[in-house]
């Protein structure tokens, strides 16, 4: 019996259409957001032909417009082992590992998105996933009350367990029941005004943390924010207030360069929203509470693990000359060291290429004849393989703890034990995470095969 499944990239497209209009909705500002973004990414690449012809040859421009991350807090191991499941419906995998402990956030966490090169320009979209570590708390009753609610609450409906089952059992899944998937998924990510907790159960867990109430008080994990990618994220910071977005204080990741690198991050802060709170006897109470916000980010190239070092250890300088995370206060003053400290970064793609401190995409220029080379630097030399950049997938944990923070709110900041523990999150997981450089390294090493290919086959 033939049966034809539909490709897990075209249901992740899907599903990425559809959470952004959700989202839309639920959150009308992340609207003004988009707008915003795509009139930045119109003018940059009006502006910067050079740029607009990059983007072109790699095919990027063509992903440009559907590309968003999002990003969710699970309550349990199960919780985390069944989304991770659900993810590989839509050919998404967990890549890498995140703790975000040492910034004083209670979770650990991992990005699940596609892997391979072909699927990532079908759908980039990826969600930076998040387990709420409760035996970071030291308040054991409030723990423990934690979890019987979390072991209670179901956040995925029975359908769309039963369709990943089906995935499961048959490799793939038919036009109508990936339909069916993508609509059954989007329940779980969904706002809802109504908290499980009474008002009082929900002041207990804000005051351990906003975020402990963020995870244990509601049916399911809201996404949490939606985030577009950027040619010029210094425009669209400056473009906020212009359009009365309150913006984050700093932007997050590397200070602006000629040639980006790894990730830079803003966001406009999370709204405060009416929530129903359960009371005595079927009644309510009506508070509120603020979690969601909207995105903005742009990319740079992927660094090697060498180039990463040199980012970690500038990174780290410039951070020491300010007291404390960056802030209001000293944004300025924090811009302007990071610039300093990032002098030592090569801001040009031939020296990040020579000195391999990135990962780079490579592609015949249509230069004909024979090369008398078979070696890569000759043949670059000889004008036969140009390098692109190859585009940082990935998160930031310095940068993602700053943008939990400015929207946590939280004016003190808690202090957990330093204590990475990959081993428990991928148990919980069910699955080990996966590598990215080695991912990265995958890509690059398939672009020169590639090219080594059709050269020999021009000689042939
Ligand atoms: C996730 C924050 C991290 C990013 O882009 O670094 C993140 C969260 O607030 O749940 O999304
Ligand atoms: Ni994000």
């Amino acid at each position: 019996m033939s049966q034809s499944f539909v490709n897990p990239d075209q249901i992740r497209a899907w599903f990425s259409r559809a959470m952004s209009d959700m989202y839309k909705l639920e959150v009308p500002l992340y609207d003004t957001l988009l707008d915003l973004v795509a009139q930045v990414n119109a003018k940059t690449m009006a502006e910067q032909p050079e740029l607009a012809a990059q983007l072109a040859r790699t095919g990027e421009i063509e992903r440009l417009d559907i590309e968003r991350h999002g990003a969710i807090r699970v309550g349990t191991p199960e919780e985390l082992a069944n989304m991770r499941r659900v993810f590989a419906v839509m050919g998404m995998q967990p890549v890498g590992y995140y703790d975000l402990s040492p910034a004083g956030v209670p979770v650990h966490s991992t990005a699940f998105r596609a892997t391979h090169e072909t699927a990532l320009q079908a759908s980039p979209f990826r969600v930076f996933t998040s387990l709420l570590r409760l035996e970071l708390i030291d308040d054991v009753a409030v723990r423990e009350k934690a979890a019987r609610i979390l072991a209670a609450r179901r956040i995925f409906t029975d359908r769309v367990l039963e369709l990943t089952a089906c995935f499961e059992a048959q490799g793939g899944l038919n036009d109508a029941d990936a339909q069916e998937f993508v609509a059954e998924a989007l329940h779980t990510f969904r706002w809802h005004s109504e908290s499980t907790v009474s008002l009082d159960d929900y002041r207990e867990l804000h005051g351990l943390h906003r975020l402990i109430a963020d995870v244990v008080a509601f049916k399911g994990p809201h996404i949490n924010h939606l985030t577009p990618r950027t040619l010029d994220i210094d425009e669209a910071q400056a473009e906020m207030p212009r359009r009365g977005v309150s913006a984050k204080a700093v932007i997050e990741g590397p200070p602006p360069r000629k040639c980006p690198i790894l990730l830079r991050q803003t966001s406009f802060k999370a709204l405060e929203e009416p929530v129903r709170f359960a009371g005595p006897d079927g009644g309510s109470s009506v508070g509120s509470h603020t979690a969601r916000f909207g995105e903005i980010e742009q990319r740079g190239v992927a660094l090697t693990r060498k180039g990463r070092a040199l980012y970690d250890q500038l990174l780290d300088l410039a951070r020491s000359r300010i007291s404390g995370a960056p802030n209001e206060g000293n944004a300025a003053a924090y811009m302007q060291n990071l610039q300093e400290c990032f002098a030592a970064f090569p801001d040009d793609y031939a020296q990040l290429h020579g000195q391999g401190l990135a990962y780079f995409r490579y592609f015949l220029t249509g230069k004909e004849g024979a090369a008398d080379a078979s070696d890569l630097s000759s043949l670059i030399e000889q004008g036969y393989i140009q390098f692109e950049p190859l585009v940082y997938e990935d998160f930031l944990p310095v940068s993602a703890a700053g943008i939990f923070q400015s929207n946590l709110g939280d004016k003190a900041q808690a202090e957990y034990a330093q204590n990475a523990s990959q081993t428990a999150f991928e148990q919980a997981l069910g699955a080990p995470v996966k590598d990215e450089l080695a991912l990265y390294e995958d890509t690059q090493a398939r672009s020169l095969a590639a090219c080594m290919q059709a050269l020999r086959e021009q000689a042939g």
